[in-house]
């Protein structure tokens, strides 16, 4: 495959020590598979616009009321990236400006909660954010986590333990999402335990939104008050994040009856004056490029391909014999669960990454290992599927994964060879931004 024009021609000449760390990591990108299901490609438009001049300019405030002067045309940009995401997601008031996912999710309490306010959310372990009240986080230091999660057992959520744990704790806000559950999650579900208890519903859909874009995901937004997002994960814009929420607050009188401002304006302030300065606008242009291209056919039967990937790839390694939390995925990431096995998911996950497979070690529901070892491995599909990988690829991989998994005591003789056969095969493929090649769908 041949690679794209005169790619960092000027870092060339005035940084070679940089430029040359980049070129290797393009070229280790070019000859792996990239399968931690929070990765992917942005397409070379969201990259230019990434790295165009718009990184000058200082512009806080929101579209037309700025604390700068010269801000006509990145009041366009700005208000371009707006409304593509709205029309995008359906929603009624989106921020395009927190700088990512875990500042979103900072702005979202800002503007929902009180400091000591009860949040119900996953922990990490069992698959939650960071953000979601996690102990060592702002979120749960600042607020009280009330947790939940998968059913040690099948690796599932449990609907009838979720309002048990609602209606005794009754906490003011209820997260739903995750960066390692494999199966849909039913926001409508979520949505009646909310309503029994007058909690604030909000969906980090960071790692799904690309599904639910496709259609092939349930859509939280009917159902929530607010709902988060990164857009440098399967939606493969920058690195950044976004909010998107309702006007108004059906619990303003309850909640917040002492301010003078709706939802969307509270949301608002959250981001800029409360926890951000000047917006990045280089960002903002590459996420409504990033917009433009979701809101395409091609991308609706790219979420398609990532979701039936995963499904496929799960099928050929649970006939392989290997077990799954949750039993499969309806999603784009799928956990291998090694608790039976004397190897741990860090062992796993670093004997992939030597044999050229990049996921990550993760925690699986009932865990009995320390988060820093764990028993399981996260591998998603995105980004496979971005180089345009499909059902008869996940068989490919699945063998691989398959060959290092079931040679965990001779990796020294399997690792090489497959590392060859993963390069040799990664170089068939057109890798949006880094290839030439016209972005896969
Ligand atoms: N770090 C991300 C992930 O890998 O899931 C979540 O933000």
């Amino acid at each position: 495959m041949s690679d794209c024009c005169d790619r960092h021609a000027h870092l060339r000449e005035t940084d070679p020590q940089l430029y040359a760390l980049i070129e290797r990591q393009i070229e280790a990108e070019s000859t792996t598979l990239k399968m931690i299901a929070s990765e992917n490609y942005a397409s070379f438009s969201v990259l230019e616009a990434s790295g165009s001049i718009l990184t000058n300019k200082y512009c806080e405030g929101y579209p037309q009321a700025r604390y700068y002067e010269g801000n006509e045309i990145v009041d366009q940009i700005e208000q371009l990236a707006i409304d593509r995401a709205k029309s995008l997601f359906g929603a009624e008031h989106a921020n395009v400006q927190p700088y990512s996912g875990s500042p979103a999710n900072q702005a979202v309490y800002r503007a929902l909660l009180e400091p000591g306010d009860k949040v119900m959310g996953m922990p990490v372990p069992a698959g939650g954010h960071l953000t979601h009240g996690w102990k060592v986080n702002f979120s749960g230091r600042d607020y009280r986590q009330i947790p939940y999660g998968p059913d040690p057992e099948t690796g599932l959520l449990d609907f009838g333990e979720i309002r048990r744990i609602a209606r005794q704790e009754r906490p003011k806000m209820i997260w739903v999402g995750a960066t390692a559950y494999p199966r849909a999650l039913q926001y409508d579900r979520f949505a009646e335990i909310a309503a029994e208890v007058d909690a604030y519903l909000v969906a980090d859909i960071a790692h799904i939104n690309g599904l639910i874009v496709a259609g092939v995901h349930p859509d939280p937004v009917p159902y929530c008050d607010v709902v988060s997002s990164t857009i440098h994960k399967m939606l493969r814009g920058p690195r950044a994040g976004f909010i998107l929420s309702k006007e108004e607050d059906r619990f303003q009188q309850k909640y917040h009856s002492s301010s003078k401002f709706n939802l969307a304006k509270r949301i608002d302030r959250a981001v800029f004056p409360g926890l951000q300065g000047g917006p990045h606008m280089n960002t903002i242009a590459a996420m409504a490029t990033c917009f433009k291209e979701a809101d395409s056919d091609a991308f609706r039967r790219y979420g398609a391909q990532v979701a039936a990937n995963a499904r496929r790839l799960a099928e050929a390694l649970l006939s392989r014999g290997y077990q799954l939390a949750g039993g499969g995925t309806d999603t784009h990431l799928l956990i291998l669960d090694f608790r039976a096995a004397e190897y741990t998911g860090k062992d796993v996950a670093q004997a992939l990454a030597r044999a050229g497979i990049i996921g990550n070690f993760n925690m699986v529901p009932g865990d009995h290992r320390k988060p820093f070892v764990t028993s399981g491995v996260r591998l998603g599909t995105p980004a496979v599927t971005s180089m345009g990988m499909r059902e008869a690829e996940m068989e490919k991989l699945a063998a691989w994964i398959d060959e290092v998994c079931s040679n965990m005591g001779s990796l020294e003789q399997i690792v090489p060879k497959v590392r060859g056969e993963v390069a040799e095969f990664c170089r068939q493929f057109a890798i949006p931004g880094i290839h030439a090649a016209k972005t896969a769908d």
